[in-house]
Parts: C-alpha cells; sequence; structure tokens
C-alpha cells in the first residue's frame, strides 16, 4: 500500500456501480483528463469573479451566479434538514424551469444524486426508475403540459418500498412545498470529484431503461471538452429546449457546460419555433441544441424575429438527413453542428469551422483525443476504413457498465471495457463518423427512444394479443414512428381504439403508443425462431 493512498472512492449504498479500472484511472488523470474538480466547482468561482453577472432566466425571471451560488447553498441546506444525506438518490422530474438547475447544483454540492427523469415519463416509466435506482425522494412540478405530477407522487406511494419524500414546486397538496427548502445560507463540504454525481437513463433497447452513473471527474471532463469545441465564453448564451435531463442538454455542452464558462442560460419551456425565434432574440441567444425534428419544425415557422445572434444551431439525438441538413444551413445564417452522442458516453461533434461535407454528410468525431474507438462485424473484427460496421467506444467518460445490471452489461460491453453502442456507423478516412443504422432493436421517434419490448410486453399482455412486434418506420417528420405488428385471436375486439386504450390504462406515455397497428396472421420468424424485424421492417417501409 501507498503511504499516500487515497480514501477509497464514495459508492452509492445499495447499488453495484461499475467504474473504471484503476489503471486507467491513474492514466486519465496523467493525461490531465480527469482533474479532482467537482461539477457545480465553476458557480462558486464565477460567483466570486462577476457575482451580478446573470446565469439564468426564464424570460420572466432571473438570478445572477451570486444568487444562485446562495440559492444551491439554501437548498442543500433544506435537502439536508429533509434527511438527504450523500449518495442517497432522488428522482427529479421537472419541465424547463430555472428551479431545474438550481436543484441540479445544489444537488451536486451536497453529493445527492438525482436522477433525471423526462417530463414526459409516466407511472410505469417513473415506478421503474424510483425502484431501480433505489431513490428516496421525488422532486416534481405540480402540474406542466395539461399532466398533474401529483397523481404518479400519491400512485408511488401505494407501492412497497415507497419513497420518502415527495418536493413540489407549485401547489403542494400534502407533500413538501419546493420554496420550504430554501434554508440557510452555508458553505456546504465539499465533495469528493470521484462520488457519484448524477443518473441518467439510457434509451433502452430491452424491457426498461438502465440507470447510467456518472461521476464528477469523467463527466466535468466531457462537459469541458464540449465547451472547448463549441468555443464558449462567458458570451455565450444558451437556449435550453430539449428537456434539460438529457445528457445532450446537460452537457453537449449544455446548459453546465454554459455556466461553465460563465455563459448564460434561457430555459425555454415552449419548444415550437415561433416561440424559440422569439426568446433568441429577446435574448441575444448565440447557441442552442435540437433534435432533427424539431430542427426541421424551425424551417416552417414564420420568421419574424431577429435571429443574427445565433452563431450556431446543433442538431442530434437521432439522425438528421441529409436533405434536412442542406435546408437548414442554406435557409439559415448560422453554422449547422450535427452531435451524435448517447447517454452512455461518446460525443462526436462536427467542426463549427469544418467543411460543408463534413458537415453536411457526417454526424462528427469523437471529441477526444482519449476516446478509442473501433468499428467491427458480427464477430468483433475490424472491418476496413469506410465500410459499415457495429461502433465499439471506450474512453474517459464512456461508462463501463450500466447501474446494477451485471446480465446486460456482459451483453452491453466487451470483456476489455468497450461499450457496444448497438449503432452501425461508417468512419471515413478523415476520422468523421457516418451513422447508417441501428442494430439495437428501439424506435428512435423524433429523439425519443422507445423500447420495442416493452411496448411489447404491454401490448401482450392484453389477452387478445396472441404476438406482437414494435418496429421504427421511417418517417419524413420524426425520423421514425412507431408501428405495432400483431397477430391477434379473433373475436376479442384488438382494433386501433382498444389497443391504445389498454396501452394508456396501463399507463404508457401518449408518444409511446404506437403511431400504427397492422395485423397479420402471423410473424416471420429467423431460423432461431425469434421475429424477423428485418422483414417486418422491409414490408411496412414500403
Ligand atoms: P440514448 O440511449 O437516449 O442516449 O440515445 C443514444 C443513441 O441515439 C445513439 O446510440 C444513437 O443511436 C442515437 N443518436 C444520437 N445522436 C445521433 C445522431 N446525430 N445521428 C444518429 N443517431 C444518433
Ligand atoms: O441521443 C443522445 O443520447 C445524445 C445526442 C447528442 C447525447 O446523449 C448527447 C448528444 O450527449
Amino acid at each position: 500500500m501507498e503511504a499516500h493512498a487515497q480514501p477509497a472512492a464514495p459508492q452509492l449504498p445499495g447499488l453495484d456501480a461499475p467504474y473504471w479500472p484503476e489503471r486507467f484511472e491513474r492514466y486519465y488523470r496523467q493525461q490531465g483528463a480527469w482533474t479532482g474538480e467537482t461539477l457545480d466547482a465553476c458557480i462558486a468561482r464565477h460567483a466570486g469573479h462577476t457575482p451580478e453577472r446573470i446565469a439564468l432566466t426564464d424570460g420572466e425571471r432571473s438570478l445572477t451566479y451570486a444568487e444562485l451560488h446562495s440559492r444551491c447553498n439554501q437548498l442543500a441546506d433544506g435537502f439536508t434538514r429533509l434527511g438527504l444525506r450523500p449518495g442517497d438518490r432522488i428522482v427529479v422530474q421537472l419541465p424547463n424551469v430555472l428551479e431545474f438547475i438550481e436543484t441540479t447544483f445544489a444537488l451536486f454540492r451536497l453529493g445527492v444524486v438525482p436522477v433525471f427523469a423526462l417530463p414526459t415519463d409516466r407511472r410505469n416509466e417513473i415506478t421503474h426508475i424510483v425502484q431501480a435506482s433505489k431513490a428516496v425522494a421525488y422532486l416534481i412540478k405540480d402540474h406542466a403540459l395539461g399532466f398533474d405530477y401529483r397523481e404518479i407522487a400519491r400512485e408511488l406511494q401505494t407501492l412497497p418500498d415507497a419513497i420518502r419524500h415527495v418536493i413540489v414546486l407549485g401547489e403542494a397538496a400534502e407533500f413538501t412545498p419546493y420554496a420550504s427548502l430554501y434554508g440557510r445560507d452555508l458553505p456546504v463540504p465539499a465533495t469528493d470529484s470521484r462520488a457519484p454525481a448524477l443518473i441518467t437513463l439510457s434509451g433502452g433497447s430491452t424491457a426498461m431503461p438502465k440507470l447510467i452513473l456518472r461521476r464528477h471527474d469523467d463527466y466535468l471532463y466531457s462537459i469541458r471538452v464540449s465547451a472547448s469545441i463549441c468555443q464558449l465564453s462567458p458570451q455565450s448564451v444558451y437556449l435550453c429546449v430539449l428537456p434539460a435531463g438529457h445528457n445532450f442538454t446537460l452537457s453537449s455542452p449544455g446548459f453546465i457546460g454554459t455556466l461553465l464558462a460563465g455563459g448564460r442560460v434561457v430555459m425555454q419551456a415552449d419548444p415550437s419555433g415561433s416561440a424559440c425565434f422569439a426568446s433568441i432574440a429577446r435574448e441575444g441567444v448565440t447557441f442552442t441544441a435540437l433534435v432533427p425534428s424539431l430542427a426541421q419544425a424551425w424551417l416552417h415557422a414564420p420568421r419574424q424575429h431577429d435571429l443574427s445572434s445565433l452563431r450556431f444551431l446543433q442538431v442530434g439525438g437521432a439522425r438528421l438527413s441529409d436533405e434536412v441538413a442542406a435546408r437548414l444551413s442554406e435557409s439559415f445564417d448560422f453554422t449547422l453542428q450535427q452531435v451524435y452522442g448517447m447517454s452512455e458516453g461518446l460525443v462526436c461533434y462536427t467542426d463549427l469551422k469544418g467543411d460543408l461535407d463534413q458537415l453536411l454528410h457526417t454526424q462528427g468525431r469523437p471529441m477526444s483525443p482519449l476516446d478509442e474507438i473501433l468499428v467491427v462485424d458480427d464477430d468483433d473484427l475490424p472491418v476496413a476504413v469506410g465500410q459499415p460496421g457495429h461502433l465499439l467506444v471506450r474512453g474517459p467518460y464512456t461508462i463501463r457498465g450500466y447501474l446494477d445490471a451485471p446480465q446486460q452489461n456482459a451483453r452491453a460491453f466487451t470483456a476489455d471495457g468497450f461499450y457496444r453502442t448497438g449503432d452501425v456507423v461508417c468512419l471515413r478516412e478523415d476520422g468523421y463518423l457516418v451513422v447508417t443504422g441501428r442494430h439495437k432493436d428501439q424506435v428512435n421517434r423524433g429523439g425519443e427512444k422507445i423500447a420495442a419490448e416493452e411496448i411489447e410486453g404491454h401490448l401482450l399482455a392484453h389477452p387478445g394479443v396472441l404476438e406482437a412486434a414494435v418496429i421504427g418506420i421511417p418517417d419524413p417528420h420524426l425520423g421514425e414512428r412507431t408501428c405495432a405488428v400483431l397477430v391477434v385471436a379473433p373475436g376479442q375486439g384488438c382494433d386501433t381504439a382498444t389497443l391504445k386504450a389498454h396501452l394508456q390504462a396501463r399507463g404508457v406515455a401518449a408518444q409511446r403508443i404506437p403511431d400504427q397497428f397492422q395485423w397479420l396472421p402471423s410473424l416471420p420468424k429467423t431460423t432461431l425462431g425469434k421475429t424477423d424485424k428485418k422483414v417486418l421492417r422491409q414490408q411496412f417501409a414500403a
């Protein structure tokens, strides 16, 4: 044992969290990638240097860096008084409001781990997320977009391992009011940079989303590199349009990257083109991030506002077609940036000053020289440059395994720690990647990843459904729409309306309910006897 050996890195009580082997940890530190700083340190730093600078706004309310810093301390005091301790998990399900950001940084500071659910998640998803993460608290807004989140909270409380605290922003009813959290503005003891920082959810190719744990060191590295590639500075103004709890909006470089650079974040509740255009003009927004379907909607939105402050537009989350990329780049003055990323880690960017070919025809290149990329065939053997193959990746910000999921990890990671992305890509001579397909069995509906198996399970729960296969079908607006192909028992009335009502009654969120239903006398099968979705896709794509 070395004399100066550090104490063991903090763990997550009750969950098995795979981490990098020590040799990699040492290497990433030696290379200067992992610095020992925590994600919240930037707030205290900017509050010290530029206390009066605006950090956040939603158009009506704003917070300076000094106010944000002090609110983080006050909230940390409130969470502590509730009984939350470092390593505890809290499921955070908030729309894009200021409180999202102050809560996130307060939790980082305290070492309580936010588990970011998306506003569209409903009872099913939240129950799974709460149980899988063994969360002790649930933080929601009373209602948003016509939905009352307190209904989910009430249902959670009927479960055997009920969460201890429900905190509500807005009308709290029988729960803890968010406003009551603000306590004393006391300094919070520093957190270990190796401590768990946050949990996001994988799009999920199997039954339910898997938990992705990120720690301060690795997450901060990905954000720092992203902010540098995007040339962020204190003059940067980020419009946060996509749900703030997604990895893209958190970290690529997202709102955390913007605050790291000392810039300003504008929280945008309404993602429509006209509402975003108004915010861009009003706030002097310099960049934002969209999924392809939203970017396409921008092309058709009326332009009554001055968008000249916008330097670049990031598009990612799903494949941007070359045609739409060209149209975006022709019809606006700003630069387009393609972003190909995953909550598990790897993020690729096209250069802001790169050539048009890379910009319009590739999904960018891995952001770090420490990213190790392999493109392989079905036997894990490398394919020739330019040939399509499965993308495997390992690096200083790509996880080594999902939380508490040894069986899935054996499939999703190679023996030497590469993550099997499930994406089929071509690696070009110039080092840029073109995403050509997906091996994983999920539908990417406008950036929302829907696990086929999950929806199939719900469909099969209906007594009249004998076989079910959920597939993605190319769609000009969403990228893919969801199609359920079914074999049903005669006389059970399994029509579209019945099945939609069935899924809804089971708590499946509206956007996860198939857009289209098809009926067949039997499903095509592979030699192994599994449903052959390739055949189905071909059949219904037409
Ligand atoms: P998630 O599991 O929700 O983090 O989704 C990550 C997946 O989204 C990737 O593995 C890709 O399949 C897909 N994806 C993200 N960005 C892009 C992009 N720019 N082009 C194509 N696919 C993308
Ligand atoms: O789709 C994604 O998960 C994604 C896309 C762009 C992502 O996680 C990211 C950038 O960081």
